[in-house]
């Protein structure tokens, strides 16, 4: 097994290094918070978006584009959203040499360009549900120190669900089957995650209520990945979004909204890496297989059978790359591939060619097989399936033993210091108890458990007094 010493210890300088390297995403454009998806970067990202696109279109979401611009108005409709974006909002003021009558905000989100529409679209209960999505860049003038894909400035891959519904009912089943939608789309990247309803004074501003998905990043700090909301009637009513009843009567909406942004790839790219780089989930993977010739002077009949092989696979639906650089030693190679993470390595050198064989090399392992030339597309099938379990197996052990259950604040410290992750703390369920523990260990309180779970049967860690239900901290990006 590779090792996974750079990878924990420093995560960041691994992180910077390998989408810098292979390259993923080129930091250097010179807007702060911007970033450049270079093309195997671009290509992950493709994946992604495929995924989460037919996930959401399975469920009945269709699919819209909605202008960047939101005029100064509508931004300002509902007045605790506005309130809490206002520092985030980048403004366009002037239309060429002109001041514009109406000042125009790039969406940070876009609850304040949609839901005007919905006002339009929606007329009676038969218009009901309303499920749509976009999948759109926004703007955030974050002011937190900006990471590459984690805390962007523009967000590229913004994937935002918006919904409303007849009754309060309907919203809160639709907020569980946004819940099960990201939870299939976690599972099938391998990404682990814990559920949490976020505490009162950290919910999406103008939301009822606020559920987060959190994995943990190699160096232990807590990254939300994915974010759903119920938004109750906060926006029917500003924005004036009725229908009509069966009686003849008039309701306001009942609506939820649910995202998730680049992060996702950011968290995707980590959780399965290692001392060498990427490891990718052959799902995503832009090449599951790269095919690397070992040429000697006067055999070079190794290439001609390396691109029958790259044809069958490609045959049998693999995404293949034949590595015919001449100029680089397959060492380099190696190195290089190892890097992107390409799940399989195939080499075929002169004694292959003799003995009719293949020499299979697993990425996650780096174990090497011999196999018969013959057998090569079950055996890659098998061999990628493996790999994609076993990806996730140990994504799971280690996020698993990064989650822990401590009720005196001292240890917690300790642990934080340790080895991070995230930390359960039985908690009497009063906010000021909660804002409490955030100041004394510099922590952020992530929730209570989403899941149904066991009740602490101990006292709050903060005041004593008996505790009501698990409060989850960590440090978090
Ligand atoms: N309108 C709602 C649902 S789409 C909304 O904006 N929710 S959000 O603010 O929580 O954002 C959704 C997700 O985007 C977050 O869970 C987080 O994973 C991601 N995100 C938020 N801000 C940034 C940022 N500056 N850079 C990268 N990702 C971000
Ligand atoms: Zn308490």
């Amino acid at each position: 097994m590779p090792e996974r010493n750079q990878w924990s210890k420093n995560f960041s300088e691994w992180f910077h290094r390998v989408i810098f390297e292979i390259p993923i995403y080129d930091t250097r454009y010179p807007v702060k918070g911007t970033g450049i998806w270079m093309p195997y970067g671009f290509k992950i990202r493709q994946k992604v978006i495929e995924i989460i696109r037919e996930e959401l279109i399975k469920r009945g979401h269709e699919e819209v584009l909605f202008p960047t611009l939101i005029p100064e108005y509508m931004i300002r409709k509902e007045g605790e959203h506005i309130k809490s974006f206002e520092d985030q909002v980048f403004w366009i003021t002037y239309g060429g040499t002109s001041l514009l009558d109406v000042k125009l905000a790039l969406r940070p989100t876009s609850e304040t360009s949609i839901y005007p529409m919905f006002q339009l679209w929606i007329k009676s209960y038969s218009d009901l549900p309303l499920k749509i999505f976009q999948i759109v860049n926004v703007f955030r003038y974050e002011t937190k120190a900006t990471k590459p894909m984690i805390r962007v400035r523009e967000i590229s891959t913004f994937k935002e669900a918006h919904t409303a519904h007849a009754t309060k009912e309907d919203a809160e089943k639709q907020i569980k089957e946004g819940i099960e939608i990201y939870k299939r789309f976690f599972e099938k990247l391998g990404i682990p995650y814990v559920i949490s309803i976020r505490p009162s004074w950290d919910k999406f501003p103008g939301a009822e209520y606020s559920i987060a998905f959190d994995t943990i990043m190699p160096d232990g700090r807590v990254l939300q990945i994915g974010t759903v909301h119920f938004l109750g009637q906060n926006f029917a009513k500003p924005f004036d979004i009725k229908y009509m009843k069966a009686d003849g009567n008039y309701e306001y909406v009942w609506q939820t909204c649910y995202g998730i942004s680049e992060r996702v790839i950011a968290a995707l790219i980590s959780v399965h890496g290692d001392d060498h780089g990427l490891v990718l989930p052959s799902i995503v993977a832009p090449f599951q297989v790269v095919i690397i010739p070992i040429v000697y002077k006067g055999k070079e009949d190794a290439l001609s059978i390396c691109k029958e092989i790259k044809e069958i696979l490609e045959k049998n639906n693999l995404r293949v790359y034949l590595d015919e650089e001449k100029e680089e030693t397959p060492g380099s190679k190696y190195f290089k591939w190892e890097l992107r993470g390409v799940p399989i390595r195939v080499e075929i050198g002169p004694k292959d060619i003799e003995k009719k064989t293949v020499v299979l090399v697993r990425r996650d392992t780096l174990q090497k097989f011999t196999i018969s030339r013959d057998l090569i597309i079950e055996e890659i099938k098998k061999l990628l399936e493996e790999i994609d379990i076993s990806l996730k197996e140990r994504a799971k052990n280690w996020f698993n033993e990064h989650i822990s259950r401590e009720n005196d604040l001292n240890k917690v410290r300790d642990i934080l210091s340790e080895k991070g992750g995230i930390i359960e703390i039985p908690w009497c369920g009063r906010d000021t108890c909660g804002q409490d523990i955030e100041n004394k260990i510099d922590v952020r309180v992530l929730g209570t458990p989403y899941e149904l779970y066991e009740k602490p049967s101990g006292l709050c860690a903060n005041c004593n007094i008996p505790a009501t239900n698990w409060i989850r901290i960590a440090r978090s990006y």
